[in-house]
């Protein structure tokens, strides 16, 4: 239902990528990325043009997963209804705000997600009941952490019910601790380990947004981190150069 929970709840590493709207979302969908982050923040992309990608990579390997530009009920409910299996909400910087968004992303009872009437997949289950109860366990719930107050709240960010990943911003969390883009700060190494081991500690799967130059994959992986994006333009390159030398 969920591969990329499947595999973070098994305590793996997931790696991603940035999706788009163009014709290439369903080919990285299958190209042993884990998930796909549609982002509606920093980018032209307008939430309610998500329906079609995100469709378009049903039942593909990648997890679709949507960071909306604000934590923000009405933007939530409309990518999780265009099968969103996972929210990004920015700046999540109190347990209330976490709480929210919690509440944003479930069914009710445990939540306020307002319903978009039957939808396909539901078909496959016993009853609506059922249907909701999954969607409400499977969904991917990433609060952001990325200023000093979330710092200051990070215990009780992950330890909100509900609360199954957490990511940092790489560059917002280097800005607000005073150490701008110097991401082998000293400060800024030590918050990624307070985060890493305190989503480790509460059964919560700590992310980075992407990996920031100066910081090798292996040591975020090594600080607790299960997921974090990587480009691809770079590897899809090499492999059209090669292809086409192939051929002359
Ligand atoms: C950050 O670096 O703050 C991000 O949110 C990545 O987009
Ligand atoms: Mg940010």
């Amino acid at each position: 239902m969920n591969l990329m929970r499947d595999l973070l709840v098994d305590g793996g590493v997931a790696v991603g990528t940035a999706g788009g709207l163009g014709s290439e979302v369903p080919f990285l969908a299958d190209a042993g990325f884990d998930f796909l982050i549609f982002d509606t923040q920093h980018s032209p992309v307008e939430i309610k043009q998500l329906a079609g990608p995100i469709a378009s990579i049903r039942r593909r390997h990648a997890t679709p997963i949507v960071r909306v530009g604000d934590n923000n009920a009405e933007q939530i409910c409309y990518a999780l209804d265009q099968g969103a299996k996972g929210i990004i909400a920015p700046m999540v910087n109190t347990p209330e705000q976490a709480e929210d968004m919690v509440q944003s992303c479930k069914y009710p009872m445990e939540g306020v997600r307002s319903n978009a009437g039957p939808r396909g997949e539901w078909g496959e289950f016993k009853s609506y009941r059922e249907y909701m109860d999954i969607v409400n366990r499977d969904v991917l719930i990433i609060p952001m952490v990325e200023t000093q107050e979330a710092m200051d709240n990070l215990e009780a960010i992950v330890k909100t019910p509900g609360v199954n990943c957490c990511l940092i911003g790489p560059s917002d969390l280097s800005i607000n601790l005073d150490v701008p883009l110097d991401y082998t700060n000293q400060k800024y190494l030590d918050a990624l380990d307070r985060v890493g081991s305190t989503c480790r500690e509460n059964d919560v799967a700590p992310g980075m947004y992407f990996v920031p130059p100066g910081i090798e994959p292996s040591v975020l992986i090594e600080k607790g981190f299960q997921f974090f994006t990587l480009a691809w333009n770079g590897w899809a390159k090499e492999g059209i150069q090669k292809g086409i030398a192939s051929i002359r």
